[in-house]
């Protein structure tokens, strides 16, 4: 049985069409940017361009990459391509060195917005017969209400639990007979997990599938979620800059996220060179925008990994798809002289049982020396109980982060909520070394 398309026009539109749409949506976005963005007028002039100039979606190419560091620059509104009393929201990213990134929508951004996300929750298996529970945080944070309009817009009945603590997220989901969850996947491991260690039984409870993302999150913590639950988990993807949630999404297929592209256009590039590779080789993502009016944005470097699918999905949507994001170019650290992508330590943590998902590396130097704590949220007490058992399960995690990095690891566990609080996102790496 062919899964719920929600918008079957655009999602199925034969690729070349896509394509055609795309140059379309493209040149009227660059006649846009040219005009009403300094930033982008300067830098078309300085390369002597004009929006004359792009006939072919290839033309993009002529355009350098936008980074965060530009939008850095124009904090808070020199991007904006329309004028303040046009935009009827503002969502913002701290971003994991602390400058914020800040997004305007106008009405119209807002309703696509709401449009795409109902596209990756009817592929999530939502429909209006569903109570949705959110506990994405509400506010700056696009995740909350990106997910909660558009499971409005499909009609759902939507429970903004937001970050509430994890009895009272239980105690929701049984009262109110939630059946989809949505959220982070830190989140939904550590509630699958008490559920599973409670004597609740997760048949009395009416959950059919979730919706997880807005951080990396392995198979293994999908495996834990879907079989402690008894639900299908498939993952939403997005960022700030390009409008919060509904960039990308999973459908019950699971062979990668379905690109918006008629909306986004997407390339994958090597992070080095700035080359644009070719479809099935891995690289950096760069978006562009190309149905914005508040906030469009030009090839601009996600600094997220992945790599690009163009060939058809069974689901029968055409727009392409993209790997499951694990890695970002710019969190990769160096210690003692070795190269280590915080994602890869979390796989090994996500691996073991009875240790959360949240983490954070704190780097520090001892004389010469780099050293590396690892503190990881608990998210109940060993089998056993006990002290001493509580120490052996951190020895075996530190053994095993030791041999896996071929260095002395030193490994703390804290209580949950002790690095965010829950449902947020943590600071993947605390580098001290240098101050
Ligand atoms: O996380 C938007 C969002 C909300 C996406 C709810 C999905 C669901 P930011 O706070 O700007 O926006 O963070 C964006 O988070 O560049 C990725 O590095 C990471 N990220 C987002 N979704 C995923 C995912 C929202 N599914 C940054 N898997 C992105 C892995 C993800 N990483």
């Amino acid at each position: 049985m062919k899964p719920f398309i929600y918008d079957p026009p655009n999602e199925t539109m034969p690729r070349e069409e896509l394509e055609q749409f795309q140059l379309e949506r493209l040149q009227s976005t660059i006649y846009r940017c040219y005009r009403n963005v300094q930033f982008y007028g300067s830098v078309m002039r300085d390369l002597q361009l004009t929006p004359d100039d792009f006939t072919t979606l290839e033309d993009l190419r002529r355009l350098p990459f936008t980074t965060k560091e530009h939008l850095r620059n124009s904090y808070p509104y020199g991007m904006f391509a329309v004028p303040l009393r046009e935009v009827r929201r503002i969502h913002s990213s701290s971003g994991s060195t602390g400058v914020a990134i800040v997004v305007g929508y106008t009405a119209n951004d807002l309703d696509h917005w709401t449009g795409l996300v109902a596209r990756n929750l009817a592929a999530a298996g939502v429909t209006d017969e569903d109570v949705v529970q959110i506990f994405f945080g509400f506010g700056l944070f696009s995740g909350g209400f990106g997910l909660h309009q558009g499971a409005e817009r499909i009609g759902a009945s939507v429970l903004p639990a937001s970050t509430a603590d994890i009895h009272k997220q239980i105690s929701v989901m049984q009262d109110f007979r939630t059946t989809i969850l949505v959220g982070t996947p830190s989140y939904a491991r550590q509630i699958a997990e008490t559920i599973a260690e409670s004597d609740i039984s997760v048949q009395s409870l009416s959950l059919k599938g979730g919706l997880f993302g807005a951080e990396p999150w392995s198979e293994r913590t999908r495996q834990i979620i879907e079989e402690n639950l008894v639900i299908t988990a498939l993952d939403i993807y997005g960022l700030a800059e390009l409008g919060g949630p509904g960039v990308a999404g999973e459908c019950p297929f699971k062979c990668g996220l379905h690109i918006a592209e008629d909306h986004f256009i997407a390339e994958v590039i090597d992070p080095e060179t700035g080359e644009v590779l070719e479809a099935g080789r891995e690289g950096e993502l760069v978006l562009t925008a190309i149905h914005k009016e508040a906030f469009p944005l030009l090839r601009y470097r996600t600094g997220d990994i992945t790599t690009l699918h163009i060939e058809p999905c069974e689901c029968g949507r055409t727009h392409a798809r993209m790997s499951r994001v694990y890695r970002r170019t710019d969190d990769m650290i160096a210690i003692r002289g070795v190269k280590v992508f915080p994602a890869d330590i979390q796989a090994e943590i996500e691996d073991m049982e009875g240790v959360g998902s949240r983490m954070q590396i704190v780097l520090d130097r001892e004389g010469h020396e780099d050293t590396i704590e690892v503190q990881i949220e608990l998210t109940r007490p060993p089998a056993g109980g006990g002290l001493s058992s509580l120490d052996r399960q951190r020895q075996a995690t530190q053994d095993r982060l030791g041999d896996f990095l071929r260095m002395p690891v030193r490994v703390r566990f804290v209580e949950p909520s002790t690095l965010a609080p829950l449902g947020e996102k943590t600071t993947m790496v605390v580098d001290n070394r240098n101050g």
